[in-house]
Parts: structure tokens; C-alpha cells; sequence
């Protein structure tokens, strides 16, 4: 092997292992959690960060773990409520952003689960992107996680 193809091959193997799963769009820091052991529907959190160079958008979720799925976020309602809504049109998330799925925001909802979320268990999640396409990822159940947990790396 020469030396330039050492190089070459260490660059495609450092690449290969920040990508993630899809083009360049990664998924990190995700858990689902349950808000007792006998709801019927769950949520799932996480940071998705979109190094693709062009703008593009969470569409859709899919899951085995719950018989719907859908986007959901938060917003304050006229009684000053906190109220859940589908948000359809999905979550933009521009070249180089990254976009936060967390309790009291945005969250991908799972719905009618099909089996009670243990802690420890994980699930496995389908997010559609409007250009990356497909990334699955496994997500742990985590039911100990804190609401508010720590200093994230903001765009802003
Ligand atoms: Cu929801």
C-alpha cells in the first residue's frame, strides 16, 4: 500500500464512522420514555444535526413499537395549557443545523404502543427526511432522564 492510499483509505474509515447512518444527517443523544407504566403512548427525544450542506426536513417516523406515529410539538394554548400538536408539515432543518426533539418542544410521538416501555428496553425508530431519505436508529428507553439535561451545543 502506498502512502497515499493510506491516507485515502484512514480518511474514508474517519468519515465512514462521523456520518452516521444517511448522508451526513446524524442522530445522537436519543431516548423514549414512557410518562407511567401503563400509558399507552410514548415519546421519543433527540438531536439531529443535518451536516448534508442542504436544507432539508423530518417528514415522517415510523416505528414498531407503537401502531402510530407522528410529529408532534408543543405549544401554549389560549388558557396558557401546554397543548400537543401534529405538526404535518414536519420539522425544517436547514444546512448545517441542528434541531433539538425534546420534552416541552418538538417530539416524535408513539402512539398505541405495542408493548409497555421498560426502562433498559430500546426501540427501534425510522425517521424520513424529506432528501437524506431513511435513517433508523435505536433508541434506549430511558424513564430516569430529566426534562432539563445540560448544556447542549445551540446553533444560534
Ligand atoms: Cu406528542
Amino acid at each position: 500500500m502506498t502512502f497515499k492510499t493510506t491516507i485515502a483509505a484512514t480518511f474514508a474509515a474517519l468519515s465512514f464512522a462521523t456520518a452516521g447512518f444517511a448522508a451526513d444527517v446524524t442522530v445522537t443523544d436519543s431516548y423514549a420514555r414512557v410518562s407511567s407504566k401503563a400509558a399507552k403512548s410514548g415519546a421519543a427525544f433527540m438531536m439531529i444535526e443535518n451536516a448534508t450542506g442542504s436544507d432539508d426536513r423530518l417528514i415522517d417516523a415510523r416505528s414498531d413499537a407503537a401502531k402510530m406515529v407522528q410529529l408532534h410539538t408543543h405549544k401554549e394554548g389560549e388558557n396558557g395549557v401546554m397543548q400537543m400538536l401534529h405538526v404535518e408539515e414536519g420539522f425544517a432543518i436547514p444546512a448545517g443545523d441542528t434541531h433539538m426533539l425534546q420534552r416541552g418542544g418538538d417530539h416524535v410521538m408513539l402512539m398505541g404502543l405495542t408493548k409497555s416501555l421498560e426502562h433498559g428496553d430500546a426501540i427501534d425508530l425510522t425517521l424520513v427526511f424529506e432528501k437524506a431519505g431513511e435513517v433508523t436508529v435505536t433508541v434506549p428507553v430511558d424513564l430516569e432522564r430529566k426534562p432539563d439535561h445540560g448544556a447542549m451545543k445551540h446553533s444560534h
